[in-house]
């Protein structure tokens, strides 16, 4: 089979989880052809069954917007003309499901028939899509689509619950590749951030609002009062300054290392002691998984899909939004005692496990085989 792959190619989680998944499936035999304005950020090493197709966009003085969408569904047109391409599958609903229903109205004009999937991640249903710019045509699109598929329970609540939906939502929870992220502790760069054996907290994300990076920064302030322990803040965004001054402000800019947006996460998970999530919103929170698969505890909120991954007192804890002083006890009670930080990480490997590639990649199989039978 042969699969065409729409995606933001940045570190967002819905680009991360597409780019897996198509490595994923070609690995397994499958012709994946990527779709995307630029080569997706996980897309590294040489593959016979991958082929990627580069969306470009020209500029134009008239254009004080390039027309993206337009370049999209004329792109998926070229390339599923010109290639064997079954069905396309797209991750992220604005504009990729709008743009795929476009394809796919003007390939059946030539008689060429290609069902598209379309993927719900997050902010498409839950921030951007509800604006009311974007709504009706989200809405159209996501019905028109062959197929649905949510990250999580949570996310298809929400899409139900905002948007006249009348198609099934099938839920395919992401996942992480657990042999991957198993790496072992790597003792130099250990050393290099926690020279005097300090605990080494976390955090990964795009800086957005919606991560509530001043709660990263003030729980990281208290947990330091009582346990001897540096930040790791990976990632880049807009409220990337603001931290960075909020570091400075409350003294602990040498306690906090911001590593910018970095590609081999997997050997920063394999030195962290615990993981930080106080999102605002999380349809699923593909970072707080991988790092479990790594053995990392997580601290995080009891927001959107979270509590689908974490399970409270067992493998990291669930908070209320912004409440810092519950995280950094949370935090505390688990780094405070090695025998617990040992049990909380072997629990939170064994919960990743679940969500391991190779048992949910055959999910999505299963619902193209299904789409392609119809
Ligand atoms: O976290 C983001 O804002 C990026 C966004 C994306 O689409 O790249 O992430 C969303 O999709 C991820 C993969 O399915 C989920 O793990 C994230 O929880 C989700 N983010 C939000 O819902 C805020």
């Amino acid at each position: 089979m042969n699969i065409g792959i729409v995606c933001y190619p940045t570190f967002g989680g819905s680009g991360v989880l597409a780019t897996e998944l198509g490595k994923a499936l070609a690995d397994k035999g499958y012709g994946i052809h990527f779709i995307t304005y630029q080569q997706p950020v996980r897309l590294t090493g040489f593959s016979a069954n991958i082929f990627y197709h580069e969306v470009r966009v020209p500029a134009y003085p008239l254009f004080d917007f390039p027309p993206y969408e337009t370049a999209l569904a004329s792109t998926m047109v070229d390339v599923v003309k010109n290639n064997t391409v079954d069905l396309l599958h797209v991750h992220y609903a604005i504009p990729h499901a709008s743009a795929a229903f476009m394809a796919k109205q003007i390939l059946a004009e030539e008689k060429i028939h290609v069902p598209f999937i379309t993927t719900l991640h997050g902010t498409d249903i839950t921030l951007v899509g509800r604006d009311k710019t974007y709504a009706p045509v989200v809405t159209f699109s996501i019905n028109k689509s062959d197929a649905i598929t949510a990250v999580s329970d949570n996310l298809k609540k929400e899409t139900l619950d905002n948007f006249d939906i009348k198609k099934e939502i099938d839920v395919i929870h992401n996942f992480v590749d657990i042999k991957r992220f198993s790496v072992k502790p790597m003792d130099a760069f250990k050393k290099a951030i926690a020279p005097n054996g300090e605990k080494i907290i976390l955090h990964a994300s795009n800086f957005r609002k919606i991560k509530r990076i001043g709660d990263v920064i003030y729980t990281f302030n208290k947990i330091r009062k009582s346990i001897p322990s540096k930040l790791l803040l990976v990632g880049d965004g807009p409220e990337r300054h603001m931290a960075e001054e909020l570091c400075r402000e409350l003294g602990i800019f040498e306690e906090a290392r911001f590593l910018g947006k970095q590609q081999d996460m997997e050997d920063i998970y394999a030195i962290a002691d615990l993981f930080l999530l106080p999102s605002e919103y999380e349809s699923f929170g593909l970072a707080a998984l991988e790092a479990m698969a790594a053995g990392t505890p997580v601290v995080a909120t009891n927001a959107g899909g979270i509590p689908e991954i974490i399970t409270h007192g067992k493998n990291g804890y669930l908070n209320e939004i912004g409440n810092v002083e519950q995280m950094s006890n949370h935090a505390i009670s688990i780094l405070g005692n090695n025998v617990t930080l040992e049990a909380f990480s072997a629990a939170a490997r064994k919960q990743a496990e679940t969500f391991d590639i190779h048992n949910i990649v055959p999910k999505y199989e299963q619902l193209y085989q299904k789409v392609l039978n119809k």
